[in-house]
């Protein structure tokens, strides 16, 4: 028979080791590697995955065809007696599109808006015999189908008599910003364009507005051309660098600042602060819309979309309703032509198919961090990670092909960006022949093959430089029937 004492002690020893060992069985679990600073912010975050951006650029200009008004324009000229929000909210939608922002005061001075802090808004037009707020109606048609919103208020004001006198005139803008960020509900972007071109002496009080639109709103990303959460990606054009870093140091930049452009293009590697970039760029020529003028082609837009989100930028695409207040049929038709490209060429992944193996992977087979993770359907918090003593700089990741060969034009390789942008290099190969290199890899980077369609058995991607190690979350292999480069015959 077991003394009291004894029983006690056994039990205790048991109660003991049983602790231990559930603690070292825990204990062997691999952990997540350390972020590499900076890191994004849960909206960057949420913003780089929209992709793309419809903007939308609606005013007096419409209505006098100008690209830039004078602020002299009669209000009464704004007249869209037809104008229907849901026709651009469907055309977003039917698109992909997640988030619109709105021109709700362009440098002419006009508000979309009837603001109680001037009259020149809709309130003196004749559309709604003054008694409409295109901004309300913008807001309303968005959110009522799950559309995000955001709105533009140009700092340049060449109606308003404050511009110039620059307590008034700022103080005037805080104003309007603060009728903007709290009558119209959540808003998920705000666009601070940096650009004006007057004689009068302006100082803009960016320090007060930025941390009053924060005050106001905290989930929003405000762009401007240094950040604070989103930068100018220095051209209008939809071009990144080749090499883009959404990270950059941002006490070298400043707003309005031209000598700068080339820098907000490419980023920094050793950037002190995550602050990826937006390509803003036009689907026809000008911002506002021009009765001669039309959409660009579909090629150049799969161009630009290449070129953007293709390399770990978003697209902010301007869209601009015309006179009656739609946006024209042709534009909503090349954007749909756009979102069926896209999906034709990226709903198919050939490299989910492949067997998927890596040059190590942290936490041995099972450890959670291996290849097969490039190929699962998330794109940001599942992925690929090198053992950490494995500091060859030689970290790959290949796949084969099972059934035959692959035959593909487009390589899409996505970092998770979640623990820092890393990668600084790399190269892809086929069957042992080189087919594309690269350097930053960030959100997405997509590789259009410049020699056209290739076949082959394995597919090998080589990460030859990094920041610490890399980190891919996703890989894809597709086929895209609308790249035919020139001189190069399809196999
Ligand atoms: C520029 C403006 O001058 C254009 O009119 C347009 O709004 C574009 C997005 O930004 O700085």
């Amino acid at each position: 028979m077991v003394k009291l004492p004894h029983a006690l002690f056994l039990t205790t020893l048991v109660l003991h080791l049983s602790f231990t060992l559930a603690i070292s069985a825990r204990g062997r679990v691999p952990t997540p590697p350390l972020p590499i600073l900076p890191l994004p912010s849960y909206s960057q975050l949420k913003w780089q995955q929209r992709e793309i951006i419809m903007f939308l650029h609606f005013g007096v200009n419409t209505f006098t065809s100008y690209e830039r008004g004078t602020g002299h324009e009669d209000p009464a000229i704004f007249n869209p007696v037809g104008l229907d929000t849901n026709q651009w909210v469907s055309a977003a939608m039917d698109a992909g599109i997640s988030l619109m922002i709105l021109t709700a005061k362009h440098h002419d001075g006009f508000c979309l808006w009837p603001s109680k802090y001037t009259d020149h808004s809709v309130e003196r037009s004749h559309w709604k015999d003054g008694k409409g707020d295109v901004v309300q109606e913008f807001v309303d048609a968005a959110k009522a189908r799950g559309v995000d919103v955001g709105l533009y208020l140009s700092p340049w004001d060449r109606h308003e008599p404050r511009y110039g006198h620059i307590l008034e005139y700022n103080e005037y803008y805080l104003a309007q910003l603060q009728e903007l960020l709290t009558n119209y509900g959540s808003l998920r972007e705000i666009w601070f364009d940096g650009f004006k071109n007057s004689t009068l002496n302006m100082t803009y009080y960016f320090t007060e507005w930025f941390s009053m639109v924060k005050e106001l709103q905290s989930s929003i990303n405000i762009f401007s051309d240094a950040g604070p959460d989103v930068r100018w990606v220095g051209n209008e054009d939809g071009i990144a660098g080749t090499t883009c870093w959404a990270t950059i140091n941002r006490t070298s930049l400043s707003i309005g600042n031209a000598s700068i452009e080339g820098y907000l293009n490419v980023g920094d590697p050793r950037g002190t602060h995550y602050l990826p970039a937006e390509c803003d760029v036009t689907i026809r020529d000008g911002w506002f819309w021009h009765k001669s003028e039309s959409p660009k082609k579909l090629s150049k837009l799969l161009q630009i979309y290449y070129n953007s989100v293709g390399r770990n930028c978003v697209l902010l695409l301007n869209v601009p309703p015309n006179t009656t207040g739609l946006l024209p049929e042709t534009d909503v038709r090349r954007l749909k032509e756009l979102r069926n490209a896209l999906d034709t060429i990226f709903s198919v992944n050939l490299a989910e198919k492949c067997s998927v193996k890596a040059s190590s992977q942290r936490g041995g087979k099972d450890g959670g961090f291996g290849p097969e993770n490039v190929l699962d359907s998330d794109h940001l918090w599942t992925y690929w990670a090198p053992v950490d003593e494995d500091d060859a700089q030689d970290h790959w990741i290949e796949m084969r092909g099972t059934n035959g060969g692959l035959r593909f034009n487009v390589v899409r390789i996505q970092e998770a960006v979640g623990l820092g942008q890393r990668i600084k290099r790399h190269e892809i190969y086929v069957d042992g022949k080189k087919v594309a290199q690269g350097t930053t890899v960030g959100h997405k980077r997509l590789h259009r093959l410049k020699g056209g369609v290739v076949q082959g058995s394995v597919v090998r991607i080589r990460i030859t430089e990094s920041k610490g190690l890399p980190l891919v979350s996703s890989i894809g292999l597709h086929l895209d029937p609308f790249w035919q480069p020139k001189d190069v015959k399809v196999p």
